[in-house]
């Protein structure tokens, strides 16, 4: 590991910063980085959708849209590592289980499938058929089809998401958890009510017509790089940028495009936020109402603000709205939003002098108890003005995997909606199951109360990327079987049922072979674009089954005797299951025909074209009040005489998700570490410590239960007073179960009540638990 160091970044993001670190991650993978470039050509038109985020690419056809963490992400999958069967020879499962999560993807990619062996504690090699009869075993011996829990991660295709959610149903049940239960659910149970549709409106062409762009609770500089390109143009052409965050993101104050040569030759750099608003964490509900609050008195005074033609033509419910935002109190605002009433009146006036405006927003905003009604509030913003289907405008919640808004279309969802089941019915000829199932949070449970025996998973890493670690952990042990669909090993693998699986799987930037030859997959990124994906890299082991070839595999073995469904057939060549996708959703019409024109086609968006399909037929205002009641506010009520800390958890630069790739959060100015938690240098002193301290950090929660993470160093950092911040998954034994967003369920992993206590034992002897977690 690198020398461990906090030294404040001073540079833009992006620029050369950017590009060394590209190198490092090559050679961290043991890939040279000479002739490393078709390894890496993610984003062309005839190369493989790129596995790190959602966000779109112009025309999918420019030359190598050069992504720092595209590369890594690609780099992680190309490893020339392998974790093979003589390393779980030489591993028990208990010794796995104290390593790093690092250690453990470090490992490279899988090779063969494994099965636990529970005389020895460890994983070995079983063949691919006595794998699926396994399962098929275990599904089949269950009294009820809703037992078992089939979770999917956002990387899976739309072939395999479709076929999956198929095998599933018609084997009985809808219990989908996904890493949209954890990410963007409340965007879609906010916006569904409010447009008609539960994804965002706008495309890159919008970006280009924005006269502002207003951005909540993202980090595009880490988690959307390519973003920065479209906020980098923006605001050239003199766009207003508006940034809401508790931490002072360096991706959205400078950016060095290293596709410039001019900016990087002469270490220029671009802004991008002309605005920059260092809001209290949770605070955005209010900002959002004191905006409109000040457009309300804007337009007694007599200016033309709210586009009324549009409200009158358009919407329903902008009277109840009106009252609520009139019975505002402004020092209600202030104080929960954390921003001066000066400030909130200053990002309403840009609002209203720019035509057209486009709302974006990431985890900062979904992962609070009341996400959904924050995402309304936005969603309220918009409408006033008229900001919805039209040229530059509308909302834009920025997704996370590259395919999760895809696998949502398909029909990974636990609340399915009827027309889907019917449809399913009337194509395959089965009865679907009709009561809605578990999502993620209710898996756990479920798990845990012993409902719940069957855990398999198409991707992801559920041991680490869910909340209550520890009890997470008690539910996948309590199984009886768990099975990982994967690429790398990771935490999941190691917390095991009585029996367990490990099934490696082909990743995305690889050479797909069935029996009609090579096949290509089809992603839908955070724009509704629909497009194909060729691996062009050699698989990573000849052991290796596509995605869909695991799923169809084992609905032949569970189901194959009463299945009308042709399984084996379909993956023989997948543009048969693009037919099979076509003729259960009409927007994908002619799926096979558009989706081979290059840069593939658009979905239909109801939204965006003013076709309001809501209960109503009209897009929605909805009032709500100012969150009082929220864990942090009665964290502090209940414990008046102590300092009670919302701590937010993010991603370091360094990471996906729950895979480390290095230790570094160059932006940040963190070096060589994780355990680190970012404090106002106030709330420092006021704890009688100091800057480089070591503290533990407990959650305040009233169900009797301790929830700890221990040994995190204090960082003296530009946050609100009040507010922490930390790096997921390592504070995930922080959030408990149950606190979780209304109305969506995801856990509310941005606003923790804790306290911070010294830390008791010296550090060279950290606690047991957190061990495997560093
Ligand atoms: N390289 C890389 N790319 C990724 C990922 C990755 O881990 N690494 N993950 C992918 C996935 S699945 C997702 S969902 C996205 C995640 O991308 P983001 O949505 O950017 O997620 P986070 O890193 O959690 O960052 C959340 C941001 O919100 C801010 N924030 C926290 N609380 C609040 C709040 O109350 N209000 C406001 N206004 N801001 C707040 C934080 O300071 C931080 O800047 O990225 C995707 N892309
Ligand atoms: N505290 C806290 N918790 C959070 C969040 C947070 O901000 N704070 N964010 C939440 C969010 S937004 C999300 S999306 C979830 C993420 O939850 P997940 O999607 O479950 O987690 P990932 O870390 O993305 O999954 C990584 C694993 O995916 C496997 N993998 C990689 N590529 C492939 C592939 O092509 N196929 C298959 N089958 N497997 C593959 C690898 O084995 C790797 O170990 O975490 C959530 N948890
Ligand atoms: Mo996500």
């Amino acid at each position: 590991m690198a020398d461990q160091k906090i030294e404040f970044y001073k540079g833009p993001a992006g620029g050369w910063g950017a590009l060394r670190s590209v190198t490092n991650a090559l050679l961290r993978q043991d890939i040279p980085v000479k002739g490393a470039k078709t390894l890496l050509s993610a984003n062309q038109p005839d190369g493989f959708d790129c596995p790190g985020c959602a966000w779109p690419d112009r025309n999918h056809a420019s030359s190598f849209e050069f992504c720092e963490n595209g590369v890594k992400a690609v780099a992680a999958e190309a490893t020339a590592r392998r974790a093979d069967p003589a390393l779980f020879a030489k591993h028990t499962v208990a010794e796995l289980m104290a390593k790093s999560d690092f250690w453990l993807e470090d490992q490279g990619r899988l090779t063969h499938p494994m099965v636990y062996d529970a005389a020895s504690d460890k994983y070995v090699a079983i063949e691919w058929d006595d794998a699926f009869a396994l399962i098929a075993k275990h599904l089949n011996a269950l009294p009820d089809p809703n037992r078992a829990i089939f979770y999917t991660s956002g990387r899976a295709s739309n072939e395999a998401a479709f076929l999956y959610q198929l095998f599933v149903r018609e084997y009985g049940t809808n219990n989908f958890p996904d890493c949209s239960n954890m990410c963007h659910e409340p965007s879609g149970s906010g916006m569904r009510p409010q447009f008609g549709v539960g994804k965002g409106t706008v495309t890159l062409d919008d970006f280009e017509k924005a006269d502002a762009i207003f951005i909540f609770g993202q980090n595009p500089g880490t988690n959307h790089p390519r973003m920065l390109g479209e906020l980098r143009a923006a605001h050239k052409r003199g766009a207003r940028i508006v940034s809401f965050n508790p931490l002072r993101e360096r991706g959205l104050e400078r950016f060095a495009d290293p596709q410039d040569k001019l900016e990087m030759a002469t270490l220029g750099s671009t802004p991008i936020s002309t605005h920059y608003f260092q809001l209290r964490v949770g605070g955005d509900f209010a900002v959002v109402k004191g905006m409109m609050k000040h457009l309300l008195e804007r337009e007694d005074a007599g200016e033309q603000v709210l586009d009324h033609d549009f409200i009158a033509t358009h919407t329903s419910g902008f009277e109840a709205l009106e009252a609520d935002l009139r019975a505002e109190s402004w020092s209600v605002l202030v104080q929960e939003s954390g921003l001066a009433e000066a400030q909130i009146r200053e990002a309403a006036d840009i609002y209203r002098n720019a035509p057209a405006v486009i709302a974006c927003w990431g985890m900062g905003i979904t992962q609070h108890q009341n996400s959904v009604a924050t995402i309304q509030m936005i969603g309220n913003l918009l409408l006033m003005r008229g900001n919805v289907g039209r040229p530059g405008a509308g909302p834009c919640p920025v997704r996370g995997h590259s395919n999760v808004q895809g696998d949502r279309t398909m029909g990974i969802w636990e609340k399915p909606p009827t027309a889907l089941l019917d449809r399913l019915q009337r194509v395959f000829g089965f009865e679907p199951p009709r009561a809605h199932g578990w999502d993620t949070v209710s898996s756990i449970q479920a798990m845990l109360d012993g409902k719940g025996k069957v855990f398999f998973a198409l991707g992801g890493n559920f041991a680490a990327a869910t909340p209550d670690t520890y009890e997470t952990w008690k539910a996948l042990r309590q199984c009886d079987l768990t099975v990982h669909v994967t690429t790398k090993l990771n935490r999941s693998h190691v917390v095991h049922g009585r029996e367990a699986l490990i099934l490696p799987c082909l990743g995305r930037t690889e050479i797909d072979m069935q029996a009609g030859g090579v096949q290509g997959v089809t992603v839908e990124d955070s724009m509704s674009m629909v497009h194909l994906s060729h691996g062009m890299n050699a698989p990573a082991s000849p052991q290796l089954l596509s995605e869909p070839a695991i799923v169809a595999r084992l609905a032949a073995a569970t189901i194959g005797h009463r299945s009308k469904t042709p399984w084996l057939w379909l993956i023989e060549d997948y543009s048969r299951i693009r037919d099979k996708i076509e003729a259960v959703f009409d927007d994908f019409k002619d799926f096979n025909a558009r989706v081979a024109v290059p840069g593939g086609f658009r979905l239909r968006n109801t939204a965006s074209e003013r076709v309001w399909n809501t209960a109503s037929k009209k897009a929605g205002f909805f009032a709500h009040p100012v969150p009082v009641d929220t864990p942090s506010h009665r964290a502090r009520a209940r414990l008046r005489d102590t300092v009670v800390f919302t701590l937010l958890t993010t991603r370091s630069h360094d990471q996906y998700n729950t895979t480390i790739y290095g230790h570094d959060d160059r932006y940040r100015g963190v070096f060589g570490q994780r355990r680190v938690v970012f404090i106002h240098a106030e709330d420092i002193k006021a704890l009688g410590m100091k800057d480089g301290d070591w503290v533990d950090i407990k959650t305040v929660w009233d169900d009797g239960h301790e929830r700890r993470a221990d040994r995190f160093k204090l960082v003296a950092y530009n946050i609100p007073r009040g507010n922490l911040a930390a790096y997921y998954p390592e504070t995930n034994p922080l959030v408990p179960l149950a606190s979780v967003a209304l109305d969506a369920g995801t856990p509310a992993s941005k606003s923790i009540p804790v306290v911070l206590v010294p830390h008791a034992v010296p550090a060279a002897a950290p606690a047991a638990a957190d061990v495997a977690l560093v």
